[in-house]
């Protein structure tokens, strides 16, 4: 998470109209969806079909007077809220709330991006939050219900670091946890395998491997890691590992996986250069090689998501700001996902010119 105040490509603002207030797409587009909800900001969709209803897990924003900064301070996210539907199209109902910092006794603020997943007869809600200490770990948090409320667990997954976790189920009932996320999400912090403050970023590391992902199996219980983390390695063309000053296509946040005809897709944000990416694989634990940007740019700062299959099609969940126009007041959206015969995604542009 950064505000890009230095970032190679400035993040795109809309217009507003002045008689009416409301976001215009810049340049004379329009907006390719409409926000999900608009009675309360909602950012980072982890959708999943639950008995027959698709449930998002969203991050809930909230209006603070925190200033912007390169640590994404002002996502100041206190609470998380479901939302479920029937099918894309129907209504949208808010669930109540889910999960509340207070009840989490290890975090002390930030709820960023979470995911869930159903085994054991039981929802589990996973979820970033900084510690006492200020740094990032994973909690995960259960429930009878899809829509909570989710009861947190005393402490966070042990071994458990940085933010944005995605967990995925494969057929054999084998889950596992995507995470990470650099700059304001921590990741580089971990170089040695402990919390360094201050720790050299990719920023400086242009020519070197990237910082990776990581990905570790759960245990049965779904509240442990079954393996200490490993990198997600995201490769090029060449077979070599993606590099740090390749700012186009290197791992930033947002990690997402799903599978479609036996192939692993890798998916997730680019950050400063503020594209949705993925890659492919055989193994769910990588290696992947990577294939494209899938989202162009939105409107705000960040870029966050989730794929899922539906009544037969595939769905991007994202968000943008078309409701505020701030970075941290984002809404969810949702368009249909199209891949090619030979499994890559078709390039969706968030706005369309008529
Ligand atoms: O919503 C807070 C953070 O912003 C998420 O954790 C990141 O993925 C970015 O969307």
């Amino acid at each position: 998470m950064k505000i890009g105040i230095c970032s190679a490509l400035v993040s795109i603002v809309a217009l507003i109209n002045p008689s009416t207030g409301i976001s215009q797409a810049p340049n004379g587009r329009h907006y390719l969806s409409q926000p999900l909800v608009t009675s309360i900001y909602t950012a980072d969709p982890s959708a999943h079909v639950f008995n027959g209803k698709i449930y998002v897990y969203p991050s809930h924003d909230v209006p603070t007077d925190i200033p912007d900064d390169d640590l994404g301070s002002e996502y100041a996210m206190r609470d998380y809220r479901v939302l479920e539907m029937d099918h894309v199209g129907s209504h949208v109902n808010i669930g109540p709330v889910a999960l509340d910092l207070k009840d989490v006794p290890w975090a002390s603020k930030q709820l960023w991006a979470p995911d869930a997943a159903y085994r054991n007869n039981t929802y589990y809600l996973y979820f970033p939050a900084r510690d006492k200490e200020g740094v990032f770990r994973i909690g995960v948090a259960s429930s009878e219900h899809p829509e909570g409320p989710f009861k947190a667990e005393a402490e966070p997954i042990k071994g458990s670091f940085s933010i944005d976790p995605a967990v995925f189920t494969d057929a054999d009932g084998q889950s596992y946890m995507y995470f990470g996320g650099i700059w304001g999400g921590q990741l580089e912090n971990w170089t040695t395998g402990q919390f360094k403050e201050g720790t050299t970023t990719d920023l400086h590391q242009d020519d070197k491997a990237a910082i990776m992902p990581k990905v570790a199996r759960l245990s049965a219980d779904m509240k442990h890691f079954a393996e200490p983390p490993k990198d997600v390695v995201l490769l090029d063309e060449q077979g070599k590992p993606l590099l740090g000053g390749d700012h186009d296509r290197r791992f930033f946040e947002a990690s997402w996986m799903f599978r479609r005809n036996g192939v692993y897709y890798f998916t997730y944000s680019t950050g400063d250069t503020h594209f949705l990416s993925y890659a492919t694989g055989t193994n769910p634990e990588g290696p992947f090689q990577y294939r494209g940007h899938f989202l162009l740019p939105v409107q705000g700062w960040t870029t966050h998501h989730s794929i899922v299959e539906a009544d037969g099609k595939w769905w991007l969940f994202y968000a943008d700001t078309q409701l505020s126009n701030k970075n941290h007041l984002r809404n969810v959206k949702v368009t249909e996902l199209h891949f090619n015969a030979d499994g890559s995604i078709q390039t969706v542009d968030p706005f369309t010119s008529n």
